[in-house]
């Protein structure tokens, strides 16, 4: 098969768009479809500056390689979940990354930082590791954003995440969510962030892709906490709808946020407060951080 661009020789067909390309003219239309996708949604300028969650996996390494040589004004931050070999692993990962680009980067580390064990609390409180993690790290997000001056928060969400999202949230009919689901979450207060995913139409194969060609190190291995999360199951699903009809989840997810999603509203209009602790955004009068905190010093 020929590359469509150049006629050369084709290493990577993408079904979806009935295309083929050489490697070269594969990162062309990547770094076209992630530079379209920043413009086409507003999501930040060049002279914005922009924190990049990173955890050390294909998706949050090919953003953060994209943005940086595309000339964006980008900081990374990866942060220690303490989730033994693994957090270790990816923290390598993104430091190596980090220092060979001489990138700057952000740590933070939960375990050491501020003593939280995310196994001993999902324990505790009879809550998933993952829900307790995602508490965890929408604090810090938002904290060291507000902390550094940082205007925006980018994060590698692909399609097969968002299409995932929207399917979980369509079978539970998650009105507020479908409302709110979309490459740009804007800021609502004045300490809370917006939050962009400039990866939203390029699949997970795809970014896999572009840090091979790149020859960009990765964690090939998942949490160890995914296993089993229904997020899962959904992208196993849509990948068999995906096989047989290539273009599925683009046409979902696409087809959502330009058709579906208007006839959603956000349910509540949910009051924000300074916590009572840290002083930082809430919606409840201490923030759920504050409160993990306070669990772990019982229980450690
Ligand atoms: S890191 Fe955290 Fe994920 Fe691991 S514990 Fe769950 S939420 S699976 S993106
Ligand atoms: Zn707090």
């Amino acid at each position: 098969m020929k590359c469509i661009r150049c006629k050369k020789k084709a290493v990577i067909t993408l079904k979806r768009h009935n295309a083929a390309f050489c490697a070269e003219c594969f990162l062309h239309y990547y770094r076209n479809q992630v530079l379209k996708n920043i413009q086409k949604n507003k999501m930040f300028k060049k002279d914005d500056r922009v924190l990049v969650v990173v955890s050390g996996g294909k998706d949050s390494m090919a953003l953060w390689d994209v943005l940086a040589k595309e000339g964006y004004n980008v900081v990374a931050m990866y942060i220690n979940l303490g989730i033994g070999e693994y957090s270790n692993r990816s923290q390598k990962v993104v430091e190596n990354f980090a220092k060979k680009n001489n990138l700057p980067l952000i740590v933070k580390n939960i375990k050491e930082e501020f003593g939280l064990d995310i196994y001993k609390l999902s324990k505790t409180l009879k809550r998933s590791p993952c829900s307790v993690c995602g508490t965890i790290k929408r604090y810090l997000f938002n904290k060291v954003a507000y902390d550094n001056g940082f205007s925006v928060i980018a994060t590698g969400h692909n399609l097969d995440d968002e299409a995932a999202t929207l399917l979980g949230n369509i079978l539970n009919w998650g009105e507020s969510y479908l409302a709110r689901q979309g490459p740009v979450l804007p800021q609502t207060h004045p300490e809370t962030y917006k939050k962009v995913k400039p990866l939203y139409t390029l699949t997970e194969k795809e970014n896999m892709y572009y840090v091979l060609l790149n020859k960009i190190e990765f964690l090939h291995e998942e949490c160890p906490y995914s296993v089993g999360a229904r997020s899962i199951l959904y992208k196993e699903l849509l990948n068999e709808l995906e096989e047989k009809s290539p273009g599925t989840k683009q046409r979902f997810l696409i087809g959502f946020l330009e058709n579906g999603k208007k006839h959603f509203k956000e349910v509540e209009n949910i009051e924000l407060k300074e916590c009572k602790t840290c002083g930082h955004v809430t919606t409840t009068e201490e923030c759920s951080f504050c409160r993990l905190t306070k669990v772990s010093n019982t229980v450690s």
